[in-house]
């Protein structure tokens, strides 16, 4: 699979899951992952539903978190999976065939276990400190990241505690697919939504750019 610059996770939005799935496809976000942990099945399933049905015809694809169950029933695109769920040859056994399976990782070891059974992705961190995601692994910092961007055979997504004033350190180490959870939960509309992601899309570009003119 190829770079892809933003991978989206939708999660306690401040607006509504509706509005959050609009914006992300008009700006044709390649990947959108649902990771919600406090709903009922039920409620995790209508979401997922809504979402896909929403991304039905957009070059948006549906991941869904943890859930292999939910991602099935959904018709959605992928499931992610952490180092504590499912393992991936487990859940190859019950998954389509060409269902992309994304899986986190947090330091180089899970990134070589991970690699060796060919993830559609991986992602990679907490770069910076985060309280988004309970319990998080201890920070990797962007000289881990420039290492696992090295060994990686597949995309990677850097994830974790990335805002506006860091990401720039993210994109100087090589980032090219990057995960902004709360840059984005918390814009409070439709419009500023849009905003943030017009501006990461500027600072992926502005580096990318700069890889090729050198
Ligand atoms: N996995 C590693 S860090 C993280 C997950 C799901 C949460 C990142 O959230 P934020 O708000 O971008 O720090
Ligand atoms: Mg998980």
């Amino acid at each position: 699979m190829k770079n892809f610059g933003i991978y989206a996770i939708i999660t306690k939005p401040s607006i509504l899951y509706e509005e959050v799935a609009e914006v992300f496809a008009e700006e044709e976000i390649k990947f959108v992952q649902l990771r919600e942990k406090h709903l009922s099945d039920a409620e995790l399933l209508n979401v997922a539903r809504k979402l896909k049905s929403m991304f039905h015809h957009t070059s948006t694809k549906l991941i869904v978190n943890d859930r292999v169950d939910i991602a099935l029933l959904s018709g959605a695109d992928g499931l992610h999976i952490g180092q504590e769920d499912l393992p991936i040859y487990e859940v190859r056994k019950i998954l389509p065939e060409n269902f992309m399976i994304g899986v986190s990782t947090h330091n180089l070891i899970q990134l070589n276990i991970a690699l060796q059974n060919n993830p559609s992705y991986v992602g990679f961190g907490p770069i910076f400190p985060t309280v988004t995601k309970a319990n998080p692994d201890p920070v990797v910092g962007t000289t881990w990241l420039k290492e696992a961007l090295n060994i990686a055979t597949v995309p990677v997504v850097a994830i974790g505690g990335i805002f506006p004033e860091n990401i720039d350190e993210v994109l100087l180490a090589g980032a090219k697919n990057i995960c902004m959870v709360r840059y984005f939960m918390e814009a409070k509309s439709k419009e500023e939504l849009k905003k943030r992601i017009q501006f990461v899309k500027r600072k992926l570009n502005e580096y990318d750019t700069n890889a090729v003119c050198h």
